[in-house]
């Protein structure tokens, strides 16, 4: 192959899941861009102008119709990418830095972790105080592509944490948390009205609480 033709495949992709994210997500991608030309959004459903924020941004965006949740989102962004390393994002991150990407890619591409967990500090104290008290919640990460795709349930949870966590302890996954300095991130109760986000918050914390009765039911299954 000629050096025009060959199209050399990045370390890292990042991959974004954005519901509804048309005021954040437009930086988030942004940034991403600064550390890899590969940066993947995936809005299932999004009502707003999400998926052409993402695109106007740069970012190669994968607009499905039906809303099917953060999980699957996740998961189709995975097989579309090709870096064998990835950077997980959420859309709605506040003060987002190449600072904090450089912090979470360097400890896995080092060999030094298999996945780092990024929390925020000192940034908002209800957006920290919620990270401190549910680290293991955190939508910002970086692993290994192959690693996230085997991750068990992932494309069926519709918020794939827990599904995440379980997969960390039973592959004895060598895994720390960054902290991510003056990071925050737009409050559900901000983005979608008082009561809208109670109500959606209250929905998330329920099917994160019924994880492990899903799973076994799977394991019955299986
Ligand atoms: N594609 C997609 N992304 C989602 C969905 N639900 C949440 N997200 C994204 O996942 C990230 C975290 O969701 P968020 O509602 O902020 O949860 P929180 O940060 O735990 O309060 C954000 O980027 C959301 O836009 C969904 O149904 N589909
Ligand atoms: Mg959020």
């Amino acid at each position: 192959m000629s050096p025009e033709t060959m199209t050399e495949v990045p370390r890292v992709a990042v991959v974004i899941p954005a519901y509804n994210e048309q005021e954040t997500v437009g930086d988030v991608v942004r940034v991403a861009l600064q550390l890899t030309p590969e940066v993947i959004v995936v809005s299932d459903g999004s009502g707003d102008r999400t998926a052409e924020e993402a695109r106007a941004a740069g970012a190669q965006v994968i607009d499905q119709r039906e809303n099917t949740g953060k999980g699957p989102a996740l998961y189709a962004g995975l097989q579309a990418a090709q870096a064998p390393w990835i950077v997980l994002l959420d859309a709605d991150l506040v003060g987002l830095t190449i600072t904090h990407l450089d912090a979470l890619v360097k400890p896995v591409l080092g060999g030094e972790l298999d996945m780092a967990i990024g929390v925020f500090s000192d940034g908002r104290f209800m957006t920290d105080f919620g990270n401190r008290m549910t680290p293991h919640l955190s939508g910002q990460r970086a692993a290994r592509r192959a690693w996230l795709l085997s991750v068990p349930r992932l494309a069926q949870e519709r918020w794939p944490e827990p599904a995440i966590t379980y997969a960390l302890k039973n592959d004895r996954v060598k895994w720390g948390y960054v902290e991510l300095p003056r990071l925050s991130q737009v409050m559900k109760e901000e983005k979608r009205g008082f009561w809208k986000g109670v109500k959606y918050r209250t929905r998330m914390y329920l099917d994160l609480l019924t994880f492990r009765r899903r799973r076994k039911r799977q394991d019955v299954a299986d």
